[in-house]
């Protein structure tokens, strides 16, 4: 649809009664496009926080408002308020930075925010620790190199993930383009990032042509995959595209539709869910595939229940059918039926890899995406070097690492030296490896228990378990959120764990390690001598009775340890 024609105005399910639509409904529509008061909070000396009602829209602009939790206590004792702080999440379709952005975000950091950058499981940035009166001359700053924050959260289109396939120069630099094409055409056009953030006067008043003044009903995520990768878990989006490589051509794409993660513990009518293949689209269909799936999201998703607002559930509630039935009425075109593909691996592949235009490719591993200097390690000081020098870019991988990319066979030997200068040895375990974590404390709000500061210690404990059965080299995923909510993507992860409560997790057993299978709860709300002590038991089982070559989420599967998730709906049985 062309920005000059008017959807009809179908921002909500028509069933729902007005007064009975989520606060957060009222909140949009009254906002005037996402202003609020947040012009005002900003400039409030007399506190670093600002209006709770503000902070739910500045989500629409990538960002949230925190506070410190490992202080919290301490400073209600001295009554003082808490000690609030912004994160703050670009949006970077397909998550590529220049070595010049990169130098300008590392310098941001240490200006701005808490001196470490956080690569996010959808391939962005995340600033942490920026206060109230650094906030605008943060986003100006990106603005200097090209960069923005707008539907990085929010009830919108988020940040659109597409692999970064080390291997495969050219359809890597086509479904980046494509990416990139659809975050630009699905972005909000609300005026108020500008006036806001860059001083800037409306010159003509708003109009949302995709959204309507209420958004969507929740966050929508699209994803483009490569195989045999999987790195960008396309099962877990709500809209997925598979592409399909012949001949070292990309012919198109196979769609999914209604994956997620986010649950609510003791809300049974919330759950994770895998995408479904719908069919196969040409790369123009691309665009029209994803405006019509998501304003059919924006049009008849829940917008009483927060908890039943992603588009999965509007799936389930509605069937399969219903969807592709209307999909094809809205796009005027039908899908073709999938094609053949096959994933290998939901992980990274760390070093050197050459693609095939010859350039060279170097993926570094982060240890759960934190970039920061340590007495050991000084990573970002590393990075920083090899920004002055690199002539390629940077790829943010899935999986929170990254690609040092398009590099010349001649300078891998000087990113190699300037690697070790800054004493960045890669030598992680293969179960640290293939692990994800999500921030939890102290940023996050939702955080019930640790996750990015403990999967490396508890990481250590069971892979001495691992070692005493003698599978030490089985590349087993492991994933941990700090609150169910699923930002790692616990719910595919051959052992998953998410928090319950200071050091308590519920583990998940069972998931397919390619992201193609949801695991299982397996213990709930324990410690870690349960935990630990529960895959001793599982490890010396599989050790004994595995097959050859058969992953370790299929084993538990097969021997009957964890019976099989095969739908979302059935997960919480
Ligand atoms: Fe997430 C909320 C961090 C990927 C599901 N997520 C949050 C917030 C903003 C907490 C909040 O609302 O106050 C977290 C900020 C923590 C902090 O201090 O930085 C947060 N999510 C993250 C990141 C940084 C985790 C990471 O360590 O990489 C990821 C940022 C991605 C990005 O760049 O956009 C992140 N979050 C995810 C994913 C994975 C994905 O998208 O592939 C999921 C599961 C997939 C899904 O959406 O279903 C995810 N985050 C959530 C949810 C649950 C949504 C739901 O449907 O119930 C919330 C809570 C909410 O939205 O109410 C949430
Ligand atoms: Fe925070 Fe929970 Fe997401 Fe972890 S999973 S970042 S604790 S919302």
């Amino acid at each position: 649809m062309s920005e000059r024609e008017q959807p009809p105005d179908r921002s909500r399910d028509l069933t729902q009664p007005v007064e009975k639509l989520h606060d957060n409904e009222r909140l949009k529509a009254a906002s005037n496009y996402l202003r609020g008061t947040i012009a005002q909070g900003l400039v409030d000396p007399l506190t670093w926080a600002i209006d709770e009602n503000d902070n739910k829209l500045m989500k629409f602009f990538g960002i949230y408002m925190q506070d410190d939790r490992d202080l919290r206590d301490e400073r209600r004792r001295q009554k003082l308020e808490p000690a609030y702080q912004f994160m703050v999440r670009l949006r970077l379709p397909g998550g590529v930075v220049t070595p010049r952005q990169w130098l300008k975000l590392d310098a941001l950091a240490a200006s701005h925010g808490n001196g470490t950058l956080r690569l996010t499981d959808r391939q962005t940035f995340q600033f942490h620790g920026v206060v109230k009166p650094k906030l605008k001359s943060l986003i100006q700053g990106f603005r200097e190199v090209g960069l923005d924050t707008i539907a990085a959260c929010g009830d919108d289109n988020r940040g659109i993930m597409a692999a970064p396939s080390p291997h495969h120069s050219r359809v890597h630099a086509q479904i980046h383009e494509l990416a990139g094409q659809v975050s630009a055409h699905l972005r909000p056009r609300t005026s108020a990032y500008a006036e806001i953030w860059y001083d800037e006067k409306p010159a003509a008043p708003d109009h949302e042509p995709l959204y309507g003044p209420t958004y969507l009903p929740r966050k929508f995520k699209i994803g483009f995959a490569v195989p045999p990768a999987n790195d960008i878990d396309v099962y877990a989006q709500d809209l997925g595209f598979i592409a399909i490589v012949e001949d070292g051509q990309l012919r198109g794409f196979n769609v999914t539709v209604g994956g997620g993660m986010g649950r609510t513990d003791n809300a049974p009518h919330t759950y994770p869910r895998l995408g479904d293949v719908i069919g196969f689209v040409t790369p123009d269909q691309v665009i029209p595939v994803a405006e019509h799936t998501m304003t059919i999201q924006r049009d008849y998703g829940d917008r009483v229940d927060r908890h039943h607002a992603r588009f999965k559930y509007t799936l389930d509630d509605r069937g399969l059918e219903w969807f592709v039935a209307e999909l094809r009425s809205r796009a005027g075109f039908a899908l073709q039926p999938a094609r053949p593909c096959r994933f290998e691996r939901n992980t990274d592949q760390f070093g050197w890899a050459e693609s095939d235009d010859g350039l060279w490719h170097f993926t570094l591993f982060v240890l759960n995406g934190r970039i920061r200097d340590d007495d050991r390690v000084r990573l970002m000081s590393a990075l920083r070097s090899i920004a002055a020098v690199h002539a390629g870019e940077f790829r943010l991988t899935p999986n929170q690492n990254l690609v040092i990319s398009r590099v010349a066979a001649a300078d891998r030997s000087r990113i190699d030296s300037l690697l070790a200068a800054h004493g960045v040895m890669q030598e992680p375990s293969l179960l640290q490896r293939n692990a994800v974590s999500c921030v939890a404390l102290p940023t996050c709000a939702l955080a019930m228990a640790e996750s990015e500061r403990y999967l490396p210690d508890l990481i250590g404990r069971i892979e001495a378990l691992m070692r005493t059965s003698g599978i030490a080299d089985q590349p087993i995923t492991i994933r941990m959120s700090g609150c169910p909510n699923g930002c790692s993507r616990p719910y595919i992860a051959e052992i998953g764990f998410t928090g319950r409560a200071p050091g308590k997790y519920n583990m998940y057993l069972g998931g397919g390690a390619h992201g193609q299978r949801l695991n299982r709860m397996h213990l709930e709300n324990v410690g870690e001598e349960r935990i630990l002590a529960t895959l001793d038991e599982v490890f010396r089982r599989y050790a004994g009775e595995r097959h050859a070559g058969e992953p370790f989420g299929d084993f538990l599967i097969r021997a009957g340890i964890v019976r099989e998730v095969k739908a979302g709906r059935e997960f919480n049985d």
